[in-house]
Formats: C-alpha cells, structure tokens, sequence
C-alpha cells in the first residue's frame, strides 16, 4: 500500500458547512491532546498536513484530508477526518457545549462513514468519555477501531503490560502507536483498508 497523495479538503465547525461525502470516510477521534493530528500526519507520512501542537485545543474544526492510495495496483481514494478532540476543560463553556453535537453529528450523520478510529493516550489510559464515546459509536452503528498512541513515550519493557492491560479492560482489539517512531502504522493501515472495503482482510494482507 503505497500513499500517492494527501491533501487538505473542508474544514467546519457546523455540520451544514460540510461538503457531501464523496469517498468512504473514517473519523479520528479522542480526547484533546491524545495526538488524532498527528496519527493522520504519521499515517499519510507528511510532517505538516494537518497542524497539530503541545497546547490541548489545537483542532476546533472537523477537518476532512483525502488521500489517494495505490494498493494492489489498484488506485483508491480515503477520507480522513481529523474531530476536535473532546475532555478539554479550559475551553469557554459556549465552545465546549457546540463540540459535543458537533462531533457526535458527525459520527451519526455521514453516510459514507466506514470507521471511526478511538485514540487513547498510553500514559492515561481509558477514561470515562472514551467509554461513552466506544458507547456512542456502537448506538449509530459505526465501528471503533481503537488505538493506543504515544507509546514512545513508555520504556520498552513496560510497553506490552500496558498495551495487554487496556485490551483487557476494553476487551476489544487495540493497535499500539507511535507517531514519533512510526510503528503500527502497518497495522492501523490493513485495518483501515479492510473496513473501508478498499481491500478484504484476506487479501494483500500480511498474516
Ligand atoms: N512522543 C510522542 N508525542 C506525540 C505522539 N503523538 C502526538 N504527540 C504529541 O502530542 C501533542 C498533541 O498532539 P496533536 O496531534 O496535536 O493532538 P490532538 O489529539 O490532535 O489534539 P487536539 O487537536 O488539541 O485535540 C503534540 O505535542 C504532539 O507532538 C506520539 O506518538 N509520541
Ligand atoms: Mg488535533
């Protein structure tokens, strides 16, 4: 799977604003300053496609990105949507209380919406709002994709208890992720092209 292309499509902070989905869609979505931003730079492989920063609050928009894959010698074309990350108490209450319908509108109301991927902070681990937001996506029918990001930002060795104690809260399956290193990007990838139908699990898929 070869990334040909990125680019930055529409952005808005109301739902009218946004253009008709033209291209299967997956959402990412997460807690403010989990790293969504930067997961869609690291997995398109552009170090400023989308802007990201150390400041919780950094994407107040939905901000969609196309990419245009080439996989199986096969061209195809993905959208990618980056949410405002929600849980950031140091917004104004006006802002705070327009994300919450903004994202969740979002979530239930795009038809070509194949997928949305759920960030947690390896450091932080699985809190209340990700539990409802995994509730959310299971009441409008969309499915998670959850995965663990920063883990960098752990030694090695503590790595894999972590990663097999969040598997086990959540009991679901979690990517472990690191936008600075790049690893599980083939993994996030396979699972993106199999649930956006782009490519069968079966096939071009390593075991
Ligand atoms: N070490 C490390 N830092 C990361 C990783 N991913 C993101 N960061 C850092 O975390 C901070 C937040 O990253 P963003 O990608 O802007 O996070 P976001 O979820 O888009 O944040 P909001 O838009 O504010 O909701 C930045 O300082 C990033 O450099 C990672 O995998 N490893
Ligand atoms: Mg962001």
């Amino acid at each position: 799977m070869d990334v040909l292309d990125a680019e930055f499509v529409a952005g808005a902070t109301a739902l009218g604003q946004l253009p008709a989905p033209t291209f299967a869609e997956i959402a990412f979505a997460g807690r403010s300053n989990v790293g969504k931003s930067s997961l869609i730079n690291n997995l398109v492989r552009r170090k400023k496609l989308v802007r990201t920063s150390s400041a919780p609050g950094c994407t107040r928009a939905i901000n969609i990105f196309r990419v245009r894959l080439r996989t199986n010698d096969e061209e195809a074309h993905l959208d990618l949507v980056d949410l405002p990350g929600y849980g950031y108490a140091q917004r104004s209450k006006a802002e705070r209380r327009s994300w919450g319908p903004l994202i969740e509108g979002f979530l239930s109301e795009r038809p070509g919406l194949r997928g949305a991927v759920v960030i947690l902070d390896i450091r932080r681990g699985v809190q209340d709002d990700d539990l409802q937001l995994l509730e959310f996506l299971e009441s409008v029918r969309v499915k998670p994709i959850v995965v663990v990001t920063k883990i960098d930002k752990l030694p090695a060795s503590k790595r894999k208890p972590a990663i097999a104690a969040l598997r086990r809260e959540l009991d679901r399956p979690v990517i472990a992720y690191s936008s600075v290193s790049g690893d599980g990007r083939d993994a996030l990838w396979r699972r993106l092209l199999s649930v956006s139908s782009i490519e069968r699990p079966d096939v071009g898929a390593q075991p």
